[in-house]
Order: structure tokens, then C-alpha cells, then sequence
């Protein structure tokens, strides 16, 4: 590979402030919040543009005041969000020069991406842009095996005028357009390439057609500091390590490596069944799974980008607020174990998990071990212990006639996290 292409990489210092953050706000929103019913429908039901267009005459987000969104987001001990500046189905949220396809040329009328940029700096948020390599709406997009148009009787033909080195020019320059408009941004999240998955083998040859590496380069010349995701899908260039990558929907067993290295990474994650508004979905995730993916996922030294799917008139929904609310509640009391905190070299007792920043441990207690737990392998290494949420001390017992087992601790019920400051700290904090 081109040895500028695998200089392109951030070091690690370059992404502390990621790494230390641990904790973000995803938020999809397009014209698919009309739909209300998943943000691939425009794929799902095969509708075609000019019909899906009927979305963009309708919309009007009267209730958008993204000083709330990030004031939530804040709440909740997210330090960052990422927009969806443009998704699959094409429509802009800013003022694109390339396109008529914006929400300025909405009833909407507003440049929703430039009040999102200021509304989460101002709440000293860092800004990510997510934006979509695939465009439904364009009529350069290949028509491959995703597109609406795919089983229309006239795919075959209808690609043949479709030349995608164009479409490449209109994605690169809504990329320039992003990155030169709105000041310093902190991540840009492409999503995705997908080489090799084409409509009959008659175009879509992946990450080439809208040449990937350009964009990197593109990407990191315009915002030298941006942490940029995996889903160029450079991953097969010899040497080449994304700045993080993105496990979406699962949190990994086990830390994700790349070429036999530790990666930086982010799992992605909705509060229902879906990224866009879905009115009627019920896969709501409950308050002691939303903790449980948050911890889970520092506990394995990743990061936790957390999805919120806004209506079609701008607001987060009750279940989406509720699901924020326990962040905030769970964060408040416990932030300190998540933010700045990692990976601990040490097996946790069974059904705990534990996350460590310099000499402080925290042990998180994921269900109630019937009064006591037994932490062996802290034996001779504790100082004190005490609860987290409180800071009030807990009985430690060793060598105790009361507990079989060297060290315990009594807990009280419920999940909770104890505090354990250790003597000597073995691990680094990543
Ligand atoms: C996927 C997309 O297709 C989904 O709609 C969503 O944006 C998710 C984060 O990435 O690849």
C-alpha cells in the first residue's frame, strides 16, 4: 500500500479524548422519521424515488431544538454525538451546494445540521458526523442488490446510464461541504462500503466506485484531528489500521483486535429495534440491560455509542427520553467508573463485571450474590472498599470464620458498583 495511505491513521494520543469519553449520542434522523417504520424502508418496500419523494414535501420539524437534544445527551454522561448529515435514502440535513435534496428546500427550511454543530459544542459536546456512502436517491447510484429499484423491470437498463464515477464527484464534494462548513469536527462516521455485492454483476464494485482511499485522504487533510471509522472498508491494504471500528448491535466477547493488533472501538447500539424512528416497535431495551451494555462495553475497553431515532417533528419520544433518563440517573451516581476508565487485568466474580482508572477499581455487581461476594484474587491488594454511588465504606472481611473464601464483601441488593482502591494498579488504562 501506499505508505501515506497507513500514515493517515491517528496515534494514540490523538484519540484519548475518545477513549476517555466512553460514552455517546448516535442520532439518525431523515425523512424516514415520517415513515416512522425503520430507516431502510425505502429499501424494504421497494419505493421508489420519485414516490419516497413525497416525504421531503412534507417535511416540517417545527419542534427541533437540538439545545435539548444536548442537553439530554449531557445529562446522560454522553461526551459526543454523531448526526446522520445524510442516510441511505439521499436526503440532506444542511444546506448542500450539490443538491436540491436538502431540508432547506423542506417546509423545514433549515440548515439542521449547522444548528445541531452549534447546539452540542455549546453543551461542550464533541461533534461526529455520520454520513452515508450509498444514496437511493441519486440517479448515479448503481442499482445493486440494496437499491429500491432493484426488481423494477427496467434495473438492467436504467443502470446502464447510470455512471457512478459521478455520483463519486457529488459524494466528494458534500464531503468537502462537511468538513470545511462547520469548524473543527471531531469524528466522521462512513457508513459503508460494500465491495464485491453488486445487482447482477452489473455495477458496484464496492469501495472503488467511490474511491475510498481518496476520501481518507480527503477526510484527514481537511480535519487533521478527526477520528475516522472503518467503513471505507480499507481494512484489506497491507498495514492499514482504522482509527476505530464499529461492531454494530453486539458487544464483542472479547476486545476486537485488527491484523492481530488492539483497535481503538465503538459498539453501536439502538434503544429499540431500530436506528430511524419506528413508531410501533416494542424491542424497547430495559433499564438494567441499557447499564449492562454501558458497563459491558468499557469493562472490554470499548467505547458505547447509543442511539436515538428523533420524530418526524424534531422530538426524542417518551421511551427514548425514559431510556436517557436511566443513563442519567445510573451516570450521575456512577460516571466515574465509565468515564476516563478501562479495561482491569483481573477475572471478575461470576456476573460482575469490573472497569478501572488508575489505582481505583470498580467492580460492578450485575445481580445480587445473596449478601456476600468473594473476590479472591484482590486478597492483600485492597486498601478500603466502599460504594460508589454513595461513597459510603463496606464491610471487608478476610480470612473471616463468617465467609469461606479469603476476601468478601456484604453487598446489599440490586446492581451496584463498589469502589475499590487497590495498592498497586497492574494495568494501564488504555
Ligand atoms: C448500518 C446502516 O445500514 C443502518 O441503517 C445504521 O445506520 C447503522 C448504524 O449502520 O450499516
Amino acid at each position: 500500500m501506499d505508505q501515506s495511505l497507513k500514515d493517515l491513521a491517528l496515534g494514540d494520543a490523538e484519540k484519548q479524548w475518545f477513549v476517555e469519553s466512553r460514552f455517546g449520542l448516535f442520532i439518525h434522523w431523515g425523512l424516514y422519521a415520517i415513515g416512522a417504520r425503520h430507516e431502510w424502508l425505502m429499501s424494504r418496500e421497494e419505493i421508489a424515488p420519485e414516490v419516497y419523494e413525497r416525504y421531503f414535501e412534507l417535511f416540517d420539524p417545527d419542534a427541533y431544538d437540538p439545545r435539548l437534544w444536548a442537553k439530554r445527551a449531557r445529562a446522560a454522561g454522553m461526551k459526543y454525538a454523531v448526526l446522520t448529515t445524510k442516510h441511505h435514502e439521499g436526503f440532506c440535513l444542511w444546506d448542500s451546494a450539490v443538491t436540491d435534496y436538502k431540508a432547506t428546500n423542506t417546509p423545514s427550511g433549515r440548515d439542521l445540521v449547522a444548528e445541531y454543530v452549534e447546539a452540542f459544542r455549546a453543551e461542550g459536546l464533541k461533534i461526529g458526523f455520520y454520513h452515508s456512502l450509498i444514496d437511493w436517491h441519486h440517479p448515479d447510484f448503481p442499482i445493486d442488490i440494496f437499491h429500491p429499484l432493484r426488481n423494477h423491470p427496467d434495473a438492467a437498463r436504467l443502470n446502464e446510464s447510470r455512471d457512478v464515477r459521478r455520483y463519486a464527484d457529488y459524494l466528494h464534494a458534500q464531503v468537502e461541504e462537511l468538513l470545511t462548513r462547520y469548524g473543527k469536527i471531531d469524528i466522521m462516521w462512513y457508513d459503508f462500503s460494500y465491495p464485491g455485492r453488486s445487482y447482477k454483476g452489473l455495477a458496484g464494485k464496492g469501495r472503488n466506485d467511490w474511491n475510498s482511499e481518496k476520501l481518507l485522504a480527503t477526510t484527514r487533510r481537511l480535519q487533521p484531528g478527526i477520528i475516522i471509522n472503518n467503513r471505507l472498508d480499507l481494512l484489506d491494504l497491507p498495514g492499514f489500521v482504522p482509527d476505530i471500528m464499529t461492531p454494530e448491535q453486539y458487544t464483542p466477547r472479547v476486545a476486537p483486535t485488527v491484523k492481530g493488533e488492539p483497535v481503538t472501538w465503538e459498539a453501536c447500539h439502538t434503544f429499540s429495534g431500530s436506528w430511524g424512528y419506528d413508531r410501533d416497535e416494542e424491542t424497547w431495551k430495559d433499564a438494567e440491560q441499557l447499564i449492562k451494555l454501558l458497563v459491558g462495553t468499557v469493562s472490554l475497553g470499548g467505547n458505547l455509542l447509543m442511539n436515538v431515532g428523533p420524530t418526524a417533528r424534531g422530538l426524542f419520544d417518551d421511551r427514548a427520553v425514559d431510556a436517557l433518563k436511566v443513563y442519567e440517573d445510573w451516570m450521575t451516581l456512577n460516571g466515574e467508573a465509565i468515564h476516563g476508565a478501562g479495561v482491569a487485568d483481573i477475572e471478575p466474580p461470576r456476573d460482575c463485571r469490573y472497569t478501572q482508572k488508575g489505582n481505583r477499581l470498580f467492580l460492578h455487581i450485575f445481580s445480587w450474590p445473596f449478601r456476600h461476594i468473594h473476590i479472591d484474587a484482590m486478597d492483600g491488594k485492597l486498601e478500603f472498599a466502599r460504594f460508589l454511588h454513595d461513597g459510603s465504606e463496606v464491610k471487608w472481611l478476610t480470612h473471616s470464620k463468617d465467609v469461606d473464601s479469603n476476601v468478601g464483601v456484604t453487598v446489599p441488593e440490586g446492581m451496584i458498583t463498589l469502589e475499590l482502591p487497590v495498592k498497586k494498579p497492574n494495568v494501564t488504562v488504555p
